[in-house]
């Protein structure tokens, strides 16, 4: 089996201080964690940035400043956000594939849900902007999924040539809103898309464990962090990311499937050839 690509989320948009006091913020948090985290396995940087209040921002300038500092420490893969936080403008979401040259991957969120209270919206034609700015920068887009009907639109645009093979998806589950995260959800999502595709899974709370042991035997890469999960157990905070990471890396070897470095990862994710 190909080598198990991790990536970490360490900041996300909606994890509070309050949640956890150990949710990194500033740039240099930022950076420190994402260097713990490649030390631990991680090879993409799933990447949300705070303003100097802590409120999630789309801001180029922040994308900026957090990204070089997190390439002065390490070689990780950087992936922005460009799902934001709900209610912010597609304007203001799609700053961030123009905030650093190291930008390699950036999220291409193929359908609007539910998302706890809220609505997370992607239009049609947002998504087709979206896709179109981001292939026009030579970014590679992660799918996200929080539903199956995600796959089929992402469909629709390899289709009009807006996004191109092979293609690699983020399976988003267990948001309250969204599909479920039962291991038949998560084999459902994964053969149904195109033969050639490279996919992920970032299950929410306590799915995030559940789930990413699966993708490790199925073939599939994972995805921890703050962002989708701040818990070590039940009840029992994580300390940091790192630890997040470490575990997956840890059980990965227990099951037998090595875990890529960064340029390991490009080279799955033809980044690299
Ligand atoms: N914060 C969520 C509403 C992404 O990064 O592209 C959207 C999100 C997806 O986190
Ligand atoms: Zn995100």
């Amino acid at each position: 089996m190909e080598k198990l690509i991790i990536t970490v989320a360490p900041v996300g948009a909606e994890v509070t201080r309050q949640d956890t006091p150990y949710l990194p913020l500033t740039p240099d948090e930022i950076a420190e964690e994402a260097f713990r985290c490649a030390r631990a396995g991680a090879s993409i940087l799933h990447l949300h940035v705070r303003d100097r209040e802590g409120k999630p921002t789309q801001s180029r300038e922040v994308f900026k400043e957090v990204i070089s500092r997190v390439k002065e420490k390490t070689d990780m893969i950087v992936q922005v956000s460009t799902g934001g936080a709900v209610g912010m403008t597609p304007a203001e979401r799609l700053q961030s594939i123009y905030s650093h040259e190291a930008v390699e991957m950036a999220t291409l969120t193929c359908g609007t849900v539910n998302f706890g209270s809220d609505v997370f919206m992607n239009t049609p034609p947002d998504i087709e902007e979206f896709a179109k700015a981001i292939t026009e920068k030579r970014i590679k887009p992660e799918i996200e999924c929080f539903e199956a009907g995600m796959i089929n639109n992402a469909l629709m645009l390899l289709k009009k040539g807006l996004v191109k093979e092979p293609l690699h998806f983020d399976f988003v589950m267990g948001v309250p809103g969204g599909i479920m995260a039962r291991p038949r959800d998560l084999i459902y999502l994964s053969e149904n898309i195109p033969s050639g595709s490279t996919w992920t899974v970032a299950g929410i709370g306590r799915y995030e464990l559940s789930l990413g042991v699966m993708a490790i035997l199925l073939g599939g890469h994972v995805r921890v962090g703050f962002e989708d999960n701040i818990y070590y157990t039940k009840g029992v905070l994580a300390k940091n990311n790192a630890q997040l990471v470490e575990r997956i890396s840890r059980l990965a070897a227990e099951l037998g499937r090595d875990v890529a470095n960064p340029d390991e990862a490009r080279k799955i994710l033809g980044l690299i050839y």
